[in-house]
């Protein structure tokens, strides 16, 4: 019988990585399944694919994925400076980051803050279960306030919203999704794949270990109760030349970079996700009521990514020869010549 293989030829066995050592149930290794399937389904080459990530068990999961893809687990908080680098020194590359919301709420706000204005072509997520689960589940800077701890302690400091953040401060494809929602973060993975520029998915992912209680915003009970999804997404890959109708007054079409489509058939209050103002107000207006706006809330399929504003040259700079790379005795001596 023949192999199972994608449009590239590859078995769904090569996107597969180790063994998992997070807990029976733990929502990241759901979260590790989806990506398994987009880059399959997607048909990217893992050995074009950089694996990045902190310190967390979120951080754990690249050893849990696409085995033959290079990778590089960073100090806590650190992920996107490192990512930055790995993207200067070979553009050619596909990034994934795996971050958790202590790596990126807490120690790495700093370096979140200017990887979402920098627009570099990375797909970002937030494993988000509100907790540090690695140390023991103490509250993380997205559990919300009056949120309690299986100890009984209440938090009584106000969440970081990381999708509103990343919208305000230019990240151009934003989404929300839930580890126990298969078919939508399906979607939005290969949405992301397609998109050129910063994907920063936050994606809720319950701790069954230390946050999957009464009393917690991020149990599986709480997040299906107040999952309020935006839309329903389909996603038409460039290499599928599908003609897909649909009423133009229900449904949003977004074309991406790569000539695949976004589909997202609105389900109330017309929500456009390429506008900026609607999609804070969205979020500004469920996290009021308690609820989880899920789907795409904001993409921005034009902008400029980093690599591009930077006018680099086309081969990877990591493979340039030194007499590229290096300024020769002429140049050096007209610098020298120009500074006395
Ligand atoms: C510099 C530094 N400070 C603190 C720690 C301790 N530490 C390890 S993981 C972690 C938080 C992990 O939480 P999160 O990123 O939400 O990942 P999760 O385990 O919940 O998936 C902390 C504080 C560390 N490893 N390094
Ligand atoms: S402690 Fe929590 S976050 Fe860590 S592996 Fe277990 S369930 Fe997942
Ligand atoms: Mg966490």
């Amino acid at each position: 019988m023949a192999t199972k293989t994608n449009r590239i030829g590859l078995e769904p066995i090569v996107y597969k990585g180790g063994k998992t050592t997070l807990c029976a149930g733990c929502g990241h290794n759901a979260i590790s399944e989806r990506i398994i399937d987009a880059f399959y389904e997607m048909g990217v080459d893992p050995r074009r694919v950089i694996k990045l990530s902190g310190i967390g068990c979120s951080s754990k999961s690249p050893a849990y994925f696409l085995g033959g893809s290079h990778g590089f687990n960073a100090v806590h908080g650190r992920m996107p400076s490192v990512g930055t680098g790995a993207m200067l020194a070979n553009q050619k590359l596909i990034a994934i980051g795996i971050s958790g919301d202590g790596d990126t709420g807490a120690i790495g706000i700093g370096q979140f803050v200017h990887l979402m204005r920098r627009n570099l072509p990375i797909i970002y997520i937030i494993e988000d279960n509100g907790c540090y689960g690695l140390t023991k589940g103490q509250f993380s800077p997205t559990a919300d306030l009056g949120s309690k701890l299986k100890t009984g302690v209440v938090n009584d400091l106000p969440p970081i919203d990381t999708c509103a953040l990343a919208v305000e401060l230019g990240a151009t494809f934003v989404a929300r999704s839930f580890s126990g929602d298969k078919k939508q973060l399906l979607s939005i993975l290969k949405a992301a794949l397609a998109h050129r520029g910063t994907s920063m998915l936050d994606v809720i992912s319950p701790c069954v270990t230390f946050n999957d209680h009464e009393g917690s915003t991020k149990s599986y009970q709480y997040v299906k109760d107040h999952d309020e999804p935006l839309g329903e997404i389909s996603f038409v890959p460039f290499f599928e030349d599908i003609s897909v109708e649909y009423d133009p007054g229900t449904t949003k079409e977004v074309s991406m970079h790569d000539g695949s489509r976004l589909l997202l058939k609105k389900l109330e209050n017309d929500y456009d996700p390429t506008d900026r103002m609607r999609a804070m107000q969205v979020l500004h207006e469920t996290a009021r009521r308690g609820e989880y706006a899920t789907g795409v809330i904001y993409i921005e399929p034009d902008k400029d990514d980093f690599l591009t504003s930077l006018n680099l040259v086309d081969e990877p700079l990591a493979q340039l020869p030194l007499d590229r790379t290096r300024p020769s005795r002429a140049v050096l001596d007209e610098v020298m010549e120009r500074l006395r």
